[in-house]
């Protein structure tokens, strides 16, 4: 068996997204996520002119092979662009592969270790009262666990907090990047009375996240994990930036509070010593950004031996593609902690037919052969590409900080 042809298809339903698609001369096919948030076309030109030339006449059935191939070839190793390209062609050879083995990809990867998968949803509002009721309705839909973040006094826009509620809170059409203005110390003393107040209204029961989106300075986020022990969170997520892995060692001397970090992490060793001192709870990093099944599944086995457990990324910006297959890894991987789910858009539901299905604050596997994620070629050229931007962070003085 041979790969025929590979190709890429940009589709723009609501936000950006690309997808690998590769086809093998006896007619199956697999398909995988490309999408690298605001970078989008620089995975494009990755595959197009670098790996699809490559892959042309190989085994599909060698995905091993072919992701060191990808890896060692290149000579340059890691970061995003290369390891989003290689991740969207070992999904598609995953699919491939389970496709011909006529299984749901979570029994080719040992079976199912769990029924069902928990997820967080976001509950975000412009103050307290506002968050609370969004808070109400993820609970009145079935969530046992919210992602919670509120506008703070003081600050004009904050991250995961929309400008208009029911607006997405980042923009996926902005040409060139916003710019927001940030304060460490508002933000600070404003989180702890948001989680008071979440906990007096909701008692216990509900697991609660919060994600600082790597704002803070390591001592000031030891604070903000002490003042927020009271209330019990699930996790605090990227509280600071992870290049310095150190960083967290000095945190975790300060809190119980348990840590989660790694959506912008591509690789093992970006987490390798996190996880080594057991300085966080739970890895993020999920199949899109690091090299597809076959690499994360080496971060999760080495998290395990560490208590750590996985929480994937799973916001707009990744496909049902993604989606699917992380639910596979999900239903598989033992060390599971939680999924993140970000309702995707009725629009981007169909040009991506999928099999998983959300019931009761839980995504349910579904058993197509493959990853059970498809897409509509048709329906996708519909909708073109746009440039989109993350915003940028600058503190009150002007300082470039990080968003
Ligand atoms: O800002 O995926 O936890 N989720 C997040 C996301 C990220 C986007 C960046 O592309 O932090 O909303
Ligand atoms: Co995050």
């Amino acid at each position: 068996m041979k790969i025929e042809r590979a190709y890429t298809i940009v589709t723009s339903p609501g936000r950006n997204f690309v997808t690998l698609k590769i086809v093998t001369d006896q007619g199956e096919y697999g398909i995988g996520d490309a999408t690298l948030n605001g970078r989008e076309m620089a995975v494009v030109a990755y595959l197009e002119e670098h790996v699809i030339p490559t892959l042309i006449g190989r085994d599909p059935q060698r995905i091993e092979d072919i992701w060191h191939y990808l890896y060692r070839g290149a000579y340059w190793r890691r970061g995003p662009v290369t390891m989003t390209a290689i991740a969207a062609v070992d999904m598609a050879l995953w699919d491939i592969k389970a496709k011909l083995a006529g299984m749901p990809l979570y029994q080719l990867l040992g079976g199912k270790s769990r029924d069902r998968v928990m997820v967080y949803g976001h509950a975000t509002g412009r103050d307290i009262d506002a968050c609370l009721e969004e808070v109400a309705r993820h609970v009145d839909e079935g969530y046992k666990a919210v992602r919670i973040q509120a506008g703070v006094p003081g600050i004009a826009s904050i991250y995961g907090v929309a400008k208009k509620d029911g607006e997405p809170y980042e923009p996926a059409d902005a040409d060139l990047p916003a710019e927001h203005v940030w304060s460490t110390s508002k933000y600070l003393n404003h989180v702890p009375k948001l989680f008071a107040a979440v906990r007096e209204r909701f008692g216990d029961d509900l697991h609660v996240l919060h994600d600082v989106h790597h704002r803070l300075t390591p001592i000031e986020a030891a604070r903000l994990g002490k003042d927020v022990e009271p209330y019990h969170l699930f996790w605090l997520e990227d509280c600071v930036p992870a290049e310095n892995q150190e960083a967290f060692g000095l945190i975790r001397q300060h809190t119980t509070t348990p840590l989660a970090v790694g959506e912008v992490f591509n690789s093992l060793f970006d987490a390798k010593t996190l996880i080594e001192n057991q300085w966080i709870d739970y890895i993020r990093t999920t199949l899109t950004h690091a090299g597809g099944i076959t690499h994360v599944r080496r971060i999760a086995d080495l998290a395990g031996l560490y208590h750590v457990r996985t929480g994937f990324h799973g916001p707009t910006d990744l496909s049902p593609v993604c989606l699917g297959a992380a639910i596979h890894f999900d239903t598989w991987v033992p060390n599971f902690g939680i999924q993140e789910y970000m309702p995707h858009t009725s629009a981007t539901d169909e040009v991506f037919p999928h099999d998983y299905r959300f019931e009761n604050g839980h995504f349910i596997v579904g058993e197509t052969p493959g990853h059970g994620v498809d897409i509509d070629e048709q329906l996708a050229k519909q909708y073109p590409y746009k440039r989109a931007s993350l915003p940028v962070n600058r503190l009150e003085d002007g300082t470039l900080w990080h968003w």
